[in-house]
């Protein structure tokens, strides 16, 4: 008998010297992070943002699209997109990033999307707050999860799904939970989740739900794949992990010079420079971040500019360097208000999420 998991694969690590499979180049290909260049503008431009989709995008028409809100509430909603237009109108920039951005600089690398450091983006999304519908459909006072249904289809290690991920209801309930329409002042793009999608503002990406189309409120946990199984911090396969929620604090370094083609290694001319890039985190906003230029040997500060676009953005910092000659290792740590850091040793689960490491971007400085 044929079955579904002839074609789905178990979740892997792998080998010691196993490269990367045409399996996950092929998954790279279509989910893109963003050019390190970008990391210059502060919002970033909805093509190069970067982009996640577990399977297909899917084809919905914004005319005849409506959003259901249902299970646990005293009156059950149906709104369509130009009603949720009517609706209370905010803006939020938010920084968005993948939980498994660096997975492929972890040994033994988790077999799934090989992300390096990119899989982050910085955009001002725009629609309706979440509460207030909760609050209007009469959410039950014993609710316990808010799920949230997309309208993608597909199958993973076995399982056919469509893509789901829950929230708690104190988190769901939060002021600065968007149903976003618009991206950048547009409406959303087709693979942003347009018509419409959830944002959760410090979460990593696996909570902002794309191509919304039902809400439904749970008296009991949610037990989904996404929540139950995916998206957990596990030390093996027999751990049932602890599920993975917001964004750990990452500084990132725009690379300075230009690149060679093939290596992606910067080549920058003797004297003055001024190294920069953005920080952020999900637990409260970033305040310092330290540059290194060798490999984390030695931490200087770096300044960082005042805070732009609100508590869920991204912040530039800026540290001016005068190279000589020679081969460095530039890398920047961001630490937040609650008083996390960046690790110096690789934070290893088995589903590679939430690697913050410090990155590395090597720079040869040539003599005039
Ligand atoms: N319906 C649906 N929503 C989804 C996904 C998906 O595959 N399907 N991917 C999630 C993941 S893992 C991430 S990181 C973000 C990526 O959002 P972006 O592509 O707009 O950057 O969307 C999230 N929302
Ligand atoms: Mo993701």
């Amino acid at each position: 008998m044929t079955t579904m998991d002839d074609v789905s694969r178990p979740s892997r690590v792998a080998g010691t010297d196993e490269g990367i499979s045409p399996e996950e180049l092929r998954l790279a290909a279509r989910n893109h992070g963003i050019p390190l260049e970008a990391l210059r503008y502060d919002v970033t431009p909805a093509g190069l943002h970067y982009l996640l989709i577990h399977y297909d995008i899917p084809d919905l028409d914004p005319a005849v699209h409506a959003l259901t809100v249902d299970g646990a509430v005293g009156r059950p909603l149906r709104l369509g997109l130009a009603e949720l237009r009517e609706r209370p109108r905010v803006t939020h920039r938010v920084t968005l990033e993948c939980a498994g951005n660096g997975r492929a600089l972890l040994h033994p690398r988790p077999v799934s999307q090989p992300w390096l450091v990119e899989a982050v983006g910085n955009a001002e999304w725009t629609g309706t707050p979440l509460a207030p519908l909760l609050r209007e459909a009469g959410i039950a006072p014993d609710a316990v999860d808010v799920v949230f249904t997309g309208a993608d289809h597909g199958v993973e290690r076995g399982v056919e799904q469509d893509y789901q991920r829950a929230l708690p209801v104190a988190d769901a309930l939060r002021d600065e939970v968007l149903l976003a329409y618009e991206m950048n002042g547009a409406p959303l793009l087709p693979q942003h989740g347009a018509p419409l999608r959830l944002i959760v503002p410090g979460w990593y990406g696996m909570a902002h739900v794309k191509w919304l189309r039902t809400i439904s409120v749970l008296t009991r946990e949610f037990d989904g794949y996404q929540n139950a199984v995916a998206y957990r911090l596990r030390r093996d396969a027999d751990d049932p992990g602890v599920p993975v929620t917001r964004i750990e604090p990452r500084a990132l370094v725009r690379p300075p010079g230009f690149p060679d083609f093939m290596s992606r290694a910067r080549v920058l001319r003797p004297g003055p420079c001024t190294v920069d890039g953005r920080a952020w985190s999900g637990h409260g906003p970033v305040v310092a971040v330290e540059v290194t230029t060798d490999g984390g040997a030695s931490w200087s500060p770096a300044t960082l500019d005042p805070p732009a676009g609100g508590g869920w953005s991204w912040r530039r910092w800026r540290y001016e360097w005068t190279p000589q000659p020679g081969r460095y290792a530039l890398g920047a740590r961001a630490t937040d208000a609650s008083g996390r850091t960046q690790p110096v040793e690789q934070p290893w689960n088995r589903g590679g999420f939430a690697n913050n490491l410090v990155q590395r971007v090597d720079v040869l400085v040539v003599a005039e």
